[in-house]
């Protein structure tokens, strides 16, 4: 086998096999194979680009930020999409919309009865209560249902990835109380950004695309026999809210924002001046097998 056609050497890497490995992982190979030899061959790639591509691959890898780099792409909220049709085709609909969850998240942070403080007693920007209840499909409460929160800081930076962060710094668990109710002060989040001399923003640079997204705050909320949603909502007025990099945003979790609320009842926050207030109940389908009332974020469902 000395002289090979692109053909043969396509039929060849897709053929070659001395155990049965696995048929899905075999199938998947050798389309996205195919597919690129197809593209380096009609796009008329050259060495050097191929390797440059390569080098570029190796350097998003060792930075730890493909997860930006699939988001920016659409393939999380691709996965949305592709799993609100799979509900729409099993009759499954109601509650509130899934969000894509982002590669920000920190399984482990520090778990509050009913509400908590996420900007631990610093306070920056304005000052901001979100509240509201869990509830399932009835609007029957969810009691101490688990709400993990997580959201950026005045610099748009996600504590555990940006530098000079406390460990957990915006990042909490609320275990809702008997009547399914949470509430949390922080400050409003502004929006986020891809880090500028990055692996991430070189591909954002030469798409011509900005990395911006829309001011925003995740969710993770679990209860006993519901499906755990994965969420976010997002503040109005942000000037990325409908042209976020990660395409995330979606109609229903744009909360309202009151400002000048009066300071009374919330004192245990700290709260003694008037505030700006969102409220909103996460609403949650039943589960229909036990792994779905898990509280899995999506790397702990493919380790685990
Ligand atoms: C984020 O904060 C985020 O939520 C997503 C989805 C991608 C990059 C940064
Ligand atoms: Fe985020």
């Amino acid at each position: 086998m000395s002289e090979l056609s692109q053909d043969q050497l396509l039929n060849l890497v897709n053929s070659k096999q001395i155990a049965p490995g696995s048929d899905r992982v075999r199938a998947l190979t050798q389309r996205i194979v195919s597919d690129l030899f197809h593209t380096i061959d009609e796009m008329d790639v050259t060495p050097d680009e191929f390797w440059a591509a390569v080098d570029w691959l190796g350097r998003l890898g060792s930075s730890g930020q493909l997860g930006l780099i699939t988001a920016g792409l659409g393939f999380d909220r691709l996965l949305d999409i592709r799993s609100d049709e799979a509900d729409a085709r099993a009759g499954r609909a109601g509650g509130t919309p899934r969000a894509i969850e982002g590669p920000l998240f920190v399984a482990g942070a520090p778990l509050s009865q009913a509400e908590v403080r996420l900007d631990e007693g610093e306070p920056q920007g304005e000052v901001f209560v979100m509240e509201g209840r869990v509830l399932d499909l009835d609007g029957r409460p969810l009691p101490h249902a688990l709400i993990d929160v997580w959201h950026a800081n005045v610099q748009g930076g996600y504590s555990h990835f940006f530098p000079g962060m406390k460990p957990y710094e915006l990042r909490r668990r609320i275990e809702a109380d008997d009547q399914g109710r949470y509430r949390f002060r922080s400050y409003v989040p502004p929006g986020y950004s891809i880090p500028p001399n990055s692996p991430t923003s070189e591909l954002f640079d030469a798409l011509g695309r900005h990395g911006h997204r829309p001011a925003h705050i995740h969710f993770l909320v679990v209860a006993p026999g519901m499906r755990t949603l994965t969420t976010q909502v997002n503040l109005p007025g942000d000037t990325y809210l409908d042209d976020d990099f990660a395409f995330a945003t979606r109609d229903g979790l744009i909360v309202e924002l009151e400002r000048g609320v009066a300071p009374a009842g919330y004192e245990s926050l700290g709260v003694n001046a008037p505030f700006v207030r969102t409220r909103f109940d996460f609403v949650l389908q039943p589960a229909v097998s036990e792994g779905e009332s898990l509280p899995l974020t999506r790397m702990e469902r493919v380790r685990a």
